[in-house]
């Protein structure tokens, strides 16, 4: 069977074609209007950006190359005796859009844990931060010093030609994945004490290696809520904060490490990827105020009090998504299977039918629905990780896997500089002065 490089060499020149068809049809068609409201708007609904892993529609939700997250959940390869998909046929699917072989899977598997070594000097930048440092700073700081190696930045200082760009591309992006988690796991321990960073072992997959570098790897519950952790959180169109950045910074021929280190700065704020601690810090906050098994009605003027007071209820809302986020329902189903009397989940769960009705009657959201960051923190609290500033890394872990395969097609089409336009006020002014 073809390896992942082998099979992406076949299908780029294939796609190279497609694209061309495309824009010799389609190219000269117009998507409408831009509105002066959009440039103030943060761009919202302004079709600007090619991304070919996964495509999110408001009322849907997303679909990975064309397959909804119940649909690869059925399709996708598992570990023996799991049930979720493994996110090594998800990489697979969104380089390719193919369904791998289980066998593909295993060797990616064991590629990326002979890839998944960390430099000496990174392990010292990260043994070197105060543990006070947001988990998120030292992940992109450490993911940012990858560049020292990368494939990509030798390559084109060797003066590669840009037909050849995609080649070292992929094995930066495979060695960011495959380093991940040895990151990840050296900062947790780091911060929060755990003893001594086991080795990966390379027989096992890479959700499994994952849980073992954390030292949750006792609880075969973890291992599984990390396959399908990753899994869902790993693409989402590319227009959010941390796709976009990763794809405009890559779009400047930066290597991939240097790409996705911006993209985890934006996934660090609060709007975006760092809302799932914030949903976490908010249901304690609640629980001291109003108590455990608190009434319906006591939920509620908490929210209101949330709302009244200047505040966002994190999880809630999305820019794009109008109804109850796919990713927040298979996270629901995986509690509802695995802890369904858990308190927490209990309290995730009665709030999901009162933060809506507060939304909508407050008047302002777009969408009132949960978005993925609702239930996150709630089943990794379950297995033990309370330790909330680390949950947006898991988050970055697995953001890595979209952004990485984006970056691959994008250095093997020819993607552009971007370089959108902007204006001033005083611009706009004299520009639509009397029209
Ligand atoms: N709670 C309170 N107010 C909210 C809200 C929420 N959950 N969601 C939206 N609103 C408010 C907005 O703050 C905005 O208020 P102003 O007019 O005063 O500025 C208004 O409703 C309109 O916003 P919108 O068009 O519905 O939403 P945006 O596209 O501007 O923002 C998002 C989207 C996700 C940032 C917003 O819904 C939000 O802040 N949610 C809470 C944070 C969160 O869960 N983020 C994670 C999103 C998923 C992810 O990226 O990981």
């Amino acid at each position: 069977a073809a390896t992942l490089k082998e099979r992406l060499a076949e299908l780029i020149p294939k796609e190279l074609e497609n694209v061309k068809a495309a824009r010799a049809e389609h190219g000269k068609k117009s998507f409408g209007p831009v509105l002066v409201d959009q440039l103030y708007g943060g761009m919202r609904g302004l079709p600007a950006l090619i991304w070919d892993g996964s495509v999110l529609d408001a009322e849907e939700g997303i679909r990975f190359r064309g397959k909804t997250i119940p649909e690869i959940q059925e399709a996708l390869p598992k570990a023996p005796g799991g049930q979720e998909p493994l996110p090594e046929g998800l990489f697979w699917l969104l380089v390719t859009g193919e369904i791998p072989t289980a066998e593909q899977v295993t060797e990616l598997s064991k590629d990326w844990a002979a890839r998944a070594a960390i430099p000496d000097f990174v392990e010292d930048i990260i043994d070197r931060c105060p543990p006070t440092l947001h988990p998120m700073s030292q992940f992109s700081m450490a993911v940012t010093a990858l560049n020292h190696n990368s494939a990509f930045a030798k390559a084109y200082q060797n003066g590669i030609s840009k037909k050849e760009y995609w080649g070292p591309t992929f094995e930066d992006a495979m060695d960011l994945i495959a380093k991940l988690p040895n990151i990840a796991g050296r900062i947790f321990r780091n911060v929060y004490g755990g003893g001594k960073l086991p080795a990966i072992d390379p027989t096992k997959d890479y959700s499994h290696n994952l849980a073992t570098l954390l030292g949750f790897d006792d609880k075969p519950g973890f291992i599984e809520l990390l396959r399908l952790y990753i899994t869902i959180h790993s693409d989402h169109e590319g227009g959010n904060v941390s796709a976009h950045t990763g794809k405009l910074v890559g779009s400047a021929l930066s290597d991939p490490f240097l790409a996705f280190g911006a993209s985890l700065n934006g996934l660090a704020g609060p709007l975006h990827g760092l809302a799932n601690q914030e949903v976490l810090i908010w249901l304690r906050k609640m629980q001291s105020k109003i108590g455990e098994n608190a009434t319906d009605e006591a939920v509620k003027e908490y929210v209101w009090s949330t709302l009244k007071g200047g505040q966002v209820v994190p999880g809630y809302g999305h820019a794009v998504l109008r109804k109850t986020d796919p990713r927040y329902t298979a996270q629901r189903e995986f509690a509802l299977k695995h802890l369904p009397d858990d308190p927490l989940f209990k309290l995730v769960a009665q709030i999901y039918n009162i933060v809506p009705g507060v939304l909508l009657e407050a008047g302002k959201a777009k969408n009132p629905w949960p978005n993925v960051d609702a239930h996150s923190g709630v089943l990794l609290t379950y297995y033990g990780m309370d330790q909330m500033n680390f949950y947006t890394v898991l988050f970055g872990v697995s953001r890595a896997f979209g952004v990485a395969s984006q970056l691959i097609w994008d250095r093997a089409l020819g993607a552009p500089l971007e370089r959108p336009k902007s204006y001033s006020t005083e611009a706009i002014k004299k520009i639509f002065a009397n029209k």
